[in-house]
């Protein structure tokens, strides 16, 4: 076993009495009472599902194993002449919750490293797409195909112990967290510059490094990347693409599956997919604009419009926070150190001062302040990643680390087949008529 292993084994077994503690001897306490509001809401707000690997507060933002993004970023080990951390760093943090040293990121990097191989039949699938097919699509398929490599699987046909599953797993996800960004890169270059043909990976580079060298961008796009994939890895467990990976786990499927499944969902327009909304919409408002900033009243018009058409304002409020999104602050400071006079920055930091109290005024939105991908586009497009229909690729890379982390888990503290209860509407009629 590697160190990450050795480490996580440990905590499995130090936390597995916790919970056989709780089902045995509180089992039948009550947490939570359910309304029909929330039944036809989407289960908004149900006290549902346990995870420890991060906790959404709806005014601080999401803490990673306790502590907050600023924390994260500033207590990771860099590489070398790096401002972000390592991304495998994070990993190691979201399964143990500990922070690593630099020495042990260091042998994870090269763990990773070793993984990372992608067979060749994976750009085959990848090839075999036609060139206007979305990006995620893509993505979801070369996940997919990459099924027949699961070691759950095969060990589970041969019998495997129950308390043995989260060791396989833990290889699988590891497997597949390390080629993801290879064939994110892949899928780019194919897409958008077939001309430069397939780049092969860098040895000498962390996850982060190898991504932007594979994506043929300069430093610090190294940097954009690894503060990319760490910002958007997890949410807790109730939001889309989250979910979907636990649920789809829950029935041992394994994690190819389960990860192909939870891209499908974070690639609806209201959750991933509302980052390349984002840049459509402030595209939109340039043209309108010829370039110009606009002044407070054009941007209101322009809010207005979009408000008035039907149409939501993307990038701006969430199904759990009530206060600016700090994934979205954190980019928000990198630009203001790195890019401070790009021009979609200066759009976007205008809007920030007047969506809010546009959306306030409506009365319609719980939350009226900007969620992550009000800026994650800005950064890309000012390093020249300007196809925005790529952008939830790279929040699905992100989002890996998180769900999988947590499918591990699931695995190790036997987390059954998830199976809520649904009812008529009719049933529901007669559950509410007066006595
Ligand atoms: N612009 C206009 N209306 C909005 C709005 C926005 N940004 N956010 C919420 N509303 C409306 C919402 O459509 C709903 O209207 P109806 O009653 O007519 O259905 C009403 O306000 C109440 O919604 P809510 O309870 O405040 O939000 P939900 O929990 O239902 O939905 C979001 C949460 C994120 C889907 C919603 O705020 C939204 O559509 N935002 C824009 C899309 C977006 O930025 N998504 C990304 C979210 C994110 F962080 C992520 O997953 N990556």
């Amino acid at each position: 076993m590697n160190n990450l292993k050795e480490k996580l084994y440990q905590k499995i077994q130090e936390h597995r009495p916790r919970i056989t503690q709780l089902l045995e001897e509180h089992g039948d306490t009550v947490i939570d009472n359910v309304t029909v509001a929330q039944v036809i809401g989407g289960m908004r707000g149900i006290k549902s599902l346990v995870t420890d690997i991060s906790y959404l507060d709806p005014f601080e933002g999401i803490r990673y194993r306790g502590f907050t993004l600023p924390e994260v970023l500033a207590k990771l080990p860099k590489p070398d002449r790096a401002n972000m951390p390592f991304v495998e760093g994070l990993y190691y943090l979201l399964l143990t919750g500990e922070i690593p040293t630099k020495e042990e990121v260091e042998s994870l990097v090269v763990d990773f490293k070793n993984r990372r191989v992608v067979p060749r039949y994976v750009w085959d699938v990848i090839d075999a797409f036609p060139s206007n097919s979305h990006p995620m699509a893509i993505l979801s398929a070369a996940v997919m195909s990459l099924e027949r490599e699961s070691h759950f699987s095969s060990n589970y046909k041969n019998g495997i112990n129950k308390m043995d599953y989260w060791s396989t797993t833990y290889e699988d996800a590891t497997n597949l967290l390390a080629k993801m960004p290879l064939i994110g890169a892949y899928i780019y270059n194919k897409l958008y510059h077939p001309e430069k043909g397939h780049r092969y990976p860098d040895p000498s580079l962390d996850l982060g490094g190898n991504f932007a060298y594979m994506m043929g961008k300069d430093s610090p796009y190294d940097d954009v990347s690894r503060m990319y994939f760490i910002i958007h890895a997890d949410h807790e467990s109730g939001n889309v693409s989250a979910h979907t990976g636990h649920l789809v786990a829950s029935s041992l499927s394994d994690i190819y599956y389960a990860t192909s499944a939870m891209i499908n969902g974070l690639a609806g327009p209201l959750h991933g997919l509302a980052n390349q909304e984002v840049l459509r919409w402030l595209q939109g408002l340039m043209e309108q604009m010829k370039g110009e900033i606009p002044s407070e009243e054009d941007l209101k018009a322009y809010v207005w419009d979009t408000l008035n058409s039907g149409q939501v304002i993307p990038g701006y409020g969430h199904a759990v926070l009530r206060k600016t999104d700090p994934r979205y602050t954190v980019q928000r400071e990198f630009c203001l150190k790195n890019m401070p006079e790009d021009p979609l920055f200066k759009y976007v930091d205008a809007l920030y001062k007047v969506v809010p109290d546009i959306l306030r005024e409506q009365g319609k939105a719980k939350n009226p302040w900007p969620n992550v991908d009000a800026q994650s586009g800005v950064v890309q497009w000012h390093y020249g990643v300007t196809q925005y229909d790529f952008y939830t690729v790279l929040f699905a890379i992100g989002r890996s680390f998180g769900v999988l982390s947590n499918i591990i888990w699931d695995r190790a503290l036997g987390y059954p087949l998830e199976r809520p209860k649904s009812i008529t509407t009719e049933m529901l009629e007669k559950m509410v008529e007066p006595k």
